[in-house]
């Protein structure tokens, strides 16, 4: 007999593989796709994950230290009160095996798991126009078909191991931190090397520090990095986040970067100097990403930026005993915050330890990897059992094009983004009818706390299917036109801002070799960019195509980007 799922609440049962809705991935956007899908649609759908478990980065990330820079009572899901009232953070920051207890605890609440299939990578999905259908292949040759095609990929998935010549001839032990092993590592008495000093590396030199026999930060681009001021919740905070979670969804629904607190409306110059200094010192106790709302302009204008950086670059220099590590540390070649700016506990009071080396690639760049350490330019040998890569990701489009994804036509993803990645709101591309990015390029996601955005595109990818459902739409896929208005509204948004000057950071792609040099995430406030996504629906999906409806405004290209009542604050 053929099987048939189950399906959701009361859909048509299908052949086995056959599904109304594919979700690629299980981590905070698959999860609460599924469940959309599922439990507020009616369909059939399936989650297809690489990993053994739910959680995605938190998944992924075990390594030293691994942490939220999130406060822990924004980074949870807000759709459902139940979910709130259930969950109980116990510390300011969670951190990643806290996390991962919250995402189990979601799937298990939700009862999502039967609809996930786990140790399952998709190596391929492609469009068959004729039946209007998507199939979908698995790395051990599983073939899924369905109508709709979700990438919950994730931005930060995609690991990138810098290829540094003899890295297969180290005959130590080395690991990427977001492949961390699960079982951990044990550093005690070794000799440890870490490259990087992104989020990561300065969460990770602190707690390898205290077994590491010895560690070795090879630093290539010095950071900024304020206090986490990390700690437990009082059950008076507890009570509060409890009491207060609709004004605290109103806050974080309503500020540029989605985070639980608002940006001050003072500039760096509207006030004296001895005032900005005491500003900036409330800010460094307050501590965490909240440092960076302590004025309205650091990301618009340099001349505010340079004051903020000069302060945090002389907590350096007053923190780290050594002068020369102190200026290396301290000598930082963007603007404060136009990275994604890291929040640490003792991160650069760990240089003080007896244990603990910088190496400056700036003056003395690694050559190779050798079978016993890492040499440098130099000459120089530095022995090590141990080498974690701290070196981030091949972030945004990274793990879309990570699978041959095939549109209309045989026009595949990595034919239509191979000058960057072009889509209409991050949320499709043209040429991929019926296929949904969450958190996609050209979304606000990685420049938020990104729960946030990732329920708005969530629900607003199940009302679209919802409405393609109801009235009779076979297809959507955005018009080239529109992709194009878009692509440029990104670029304005950030051109309005410092981020392009950090001219390495990953929000360019800059850090994987070869990578085209585009600015990917959406600058102009989640805010705002929720504000468009509404504006847009109004309008009768303007922007995107659609087949078989009727009253559709078809492929019109969107003027501009300025839907009434939408704060024109940059989203950083
Ligand atoms: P992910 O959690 O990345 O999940 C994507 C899933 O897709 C993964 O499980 C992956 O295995 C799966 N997948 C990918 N490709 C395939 C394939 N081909 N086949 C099958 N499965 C596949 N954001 C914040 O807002 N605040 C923070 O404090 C914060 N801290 C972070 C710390 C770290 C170390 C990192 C790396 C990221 C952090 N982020 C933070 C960003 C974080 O990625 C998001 O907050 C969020 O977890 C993303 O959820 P997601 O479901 O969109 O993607
Ligand atoms: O990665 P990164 P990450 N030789 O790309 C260096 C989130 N996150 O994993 O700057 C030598 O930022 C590279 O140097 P350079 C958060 O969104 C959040 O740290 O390219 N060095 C850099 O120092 C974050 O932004 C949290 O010169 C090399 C480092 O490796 C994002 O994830 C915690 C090199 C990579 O930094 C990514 O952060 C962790 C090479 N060949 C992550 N290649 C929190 O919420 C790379 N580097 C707290």
């Amino acid at each position: 007999m053929a099987m048939t799922n189950r399906d959701g609440n009361g859909g048509e049962a299908k052949p086995d593989g056959e599904f109304d809705a594919l979700i690629i991935g299980a981590g905070f956007s698959g999860l609460y796709q599924l469940h959309c899908l599922r439990d507020r649609l009616g369909l059939s759908a399936r989650v297809l994950e690489t990993a053994d478990d739910v959680g995605g980065t938190w998944y992924w990330n075990r390594y030293p230290g691994a942490r939220c820079d999130s406060e822990s009572h924004s980074y949870s899901y807000y759709f459902s009160k139940e979910l709130l009232d259930e969950w109980e953070w116990t510390e300011r920051y969670p951190a990643q095996p806290e996390i991962m207890r919250y995402l189990r605890f979601v799937a298990d609440r939700l009862d999502l798991r039967r609809d996930i299939q786990f140790e399952t990578k998709v190596r391929a999905c492609t469009y068959d126009e004729a039946e209007n259908r998507w199939h979908v292949e698995t790395e051990a040759g599983e073939h899924f078909v369905a109508t709709y095609l979700i990438s919950a990929v994730g931005c930060l998935s995609a690991t990138n191991v810098p290829d540094i010549p003899g890295r297969d001839d180290f005959e130590g032990e080395w690991y990427h931190t977001g492949e961390w092993p699960h079982d951990g590592v044990d550093f005690h008495g070794k000799r440890v090397g870490q490259i990087g000093t992104g989020s990561t590396g300065i969460q990770a030199v602190p707690v390898i520090a205290e077994t590491a026999g010895q560690l070795t930060v090879f630093q290539r681009t010095a950071n900024y990095s304020v206090p986490a001021r990390n700690g437990p919740l009082t059950p008076e905070r507890k009570r509060w986040m409890r009491e207060k979670q609709d004004e605290i969804r109103e806050i974080i629904r309503s500020t540029p970067n989605a985070h639980p607190f608002r940006i001050s409306e003072t500039k760096v110059f509207d006030v004296d100097e001895d005032e900005r200094r005491a500003l900036m010192e409330k800010a460094w106790e307050t501590g965490g990403l909240r440092f960076r709302a302590c004025f309205q302009d650091l990301l618009t204008s340099k001349a505010s930026n340079d004051v903020v950086a000069a302060f945090l670059k002389d907590k350096i220099r007053e923190i780290v005993k050594d002068k020369e590590t102190a200026e290396a540390l301290a000598d930082i070649d963007h603007p404060y915050a136009a990275k994604r700016p890291p929040i640490d506990t003792n991160y650069f009071e760990t240089f003080n330890r007896d244990n603990v080396t910088l190496i400056n690639l700036r003056e003395d760049p690694i050559r190779r990897i050798t079978p016993r350490g890492i040499r440098l330019k130099s000459g120089r040998e530095i022995a090590l059992d141990v080498i974690v890569f701290a070196t981030g990701f091949d972030a945004m489009s990274g793990p879309l094009l990570r699978i041959d994804v095939t549109g209309r036509d045989g026009l595949t993803i990595q034919e239509a983004w191979s000058a960057g990645p072009r889509t209409y709101l991050g949320l499709q591309v043209a040429g991929f009818p019926n296929m949904f990015t969450v958190t996609g390029p050209g979304s606000p996601s990685v420049l938020c706390n990104m729960p946030v955005p990732i329920e708005q595109h969530v629900e607003w990818i199940t009302d679209c299917i919802a409405y393609m459902r109801k009235n009779g739409i076979s297809t959507i896929e955005p018009s080239e036109d529109a992709v194009e208005s878009w692509v440029a509204h990104v670029n304005d948004c950030a051109n309005k801002t410092l981020l392009p000057e950090a001219g390495h950071s990953w929000y360019l792609g800059a850090n994987v070799p070869g990578k085209p040099r585009v600015f990917m995430p959406y600058a102009g406030g989640m805010a705002r960019y929720r504000a468009i996504c509404e504006d847009i629906v109004a309008k009768g999906y303007e922007g995107f195509v659609m087949d078989g409806g009727e009253g559709q405004a078809a492929g019109t290209r969107p003027a501009d980007f300025t839907p009434a009542g939408a704060a024109d604050q940059p989203g950083v």
